[in-house]
């Protein structure tokens, strides 16, 4: 959606929760519902990232839309016959329609659908991880972290703004800008931020705390697609992540703990932009670059203290059917 030459997100959002007590009809409940996630896409690779780090991969089951789609959003064209095997449709607009015939908003990545009704009961991706925190604690696994602390709650919120604001939602204001204007005006911010980020981590193993947060989860998301992705598509191209000692050490160090890297599908991330977004890409060709192998050297963060896990420990190795396939992301 586009304002005078300025990206404007639509943020109306099928805000229905999944909680503990179940209050908006929905309550947790394992196997009742189905998280939809592109591994393309940021805002659901939040959700696919903190599934795995609580070990609700059994409480929770997903669905993984193909990373191309045309205007009526996502399909399952990576599964047999291009049918999500538990929902049985071929679209995800299909799980909103059924909860909502009129539906006129974006089709969009994270949704959980409530498998007995094939509705969507919610889109709303910041309060999606937030709930699997804090709401399917009953489901967590043993040793899972401790993700939105109460002690570090406002602390975490004050950061997640300023990222959503100026880094997540900022790359997507610069690459789609309609203007020079407003495209110098979200680089600048964008790389300002990125600044002030570099200052917080240089002395800190992790955002907020000395252990992983959501707010590490959200950053991260947005910096593991840099490289490959907003530095040449969105035009954010001060510096390239890796040309940013501090953070590329930082996103490094986050790459290759469990729970993050392991969920990362590079091939997913560079098809989905460079193909699905014609409007800035008309050929739609996918660059062979850039090499992707550096994720995997040593980051030396760990001497900066820290336990990533706090009390907990990591997550074990992915389950076959959900690892990433071969040759997509270098493996941690
Ligand atoms: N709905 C959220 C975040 C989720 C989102 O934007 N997902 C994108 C992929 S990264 C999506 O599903 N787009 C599908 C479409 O617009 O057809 C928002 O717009 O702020």
């Amino acid at each position: 959606m586009k304002r005078g030459g300025e990206y404007a997100r639509d943020s109306r959002y099928l805000t229905t929760r999944i909680t503990a007590d179940g209050r908006d009809g929905f309550p947790v409940e394992p196997g009742r519902y189905r998280l939809v996630v592109s591994r393309a896409c940021p805002w659901a690779s939040r959700a696919v990232i903190v599934r795995r780090l609580l070990g609700l991969e059994q409480a929770l089951p997903m669905a993984i839309a193909g990373p191309t789609h045309d205007q009526r959003s996502w399909t399952f064209d990576l599964d047999p016959g291009g049918r999500d095997p538990v929902l049985g449709i071929e679209r995800l607009q299909d799980a909103y329609f059924a909860r909502d015939p009129g539906y006129d908003r974006g089709i969009t990545v994270p949704a959980i659908v409530d498998v007995p009704t094939g509705e969507v009961v919610t889109n709303d991706y910041a309060q999606i991880t937030i709930d699997m925190s804090l709401e399917w604690t009953a489901y967590h696994r043993e040793g899972a972290p401790a993700l939105y602390p109460p002690a570090l709650r406002p602390e975490i919120d004050a950061v997640n703004e300023t990222v959503y604001g100026d880094v997540n939602n900022g790359v997507y204001r610069a690459g789609f800008s309609g203007s020079q204007e407003s495209y110098a005006a979200a680089y600048e911010r964008l790389f300002n931020r990125l600044d002030l980020l570099s200052r917080r981590l240089e002395g800190s193993r992790y955002l907020v705390g000395d252990t992983i947060t959501e707010a590490d989860v959200r950053l991260f998301t947005t910096l593991v697609r840099f490289d490959a992705v907003y530095h040449g598509h969105f035009k954010c191209n001060r510096q390239k992540l890796s040309e940013m000692p501090v953070l590329w050490a930082y996103a490094r160090d986050l790459f290759q703990t469990p729970g993050f890297g392991d969920t990362v599908d590079f091939d997913h991330i560079k098809r989905h932009y460079y193909m699905v977004h014609r409007d800035i890409n008309p050929t739609g060709i996918v660059p062979e670059g850039p090499d992707l192998s550096n994720w995997l050297t040593p980051h030396d963060r760990a001497a900066l203290g820290g336990r990533p896990f706090g009390d907990g420990k990591p997550p074990e190795a992915v389950a076959p059917d959900e690892a990433v396939p071969a040759g997509h992301t270098p493996l941690p």
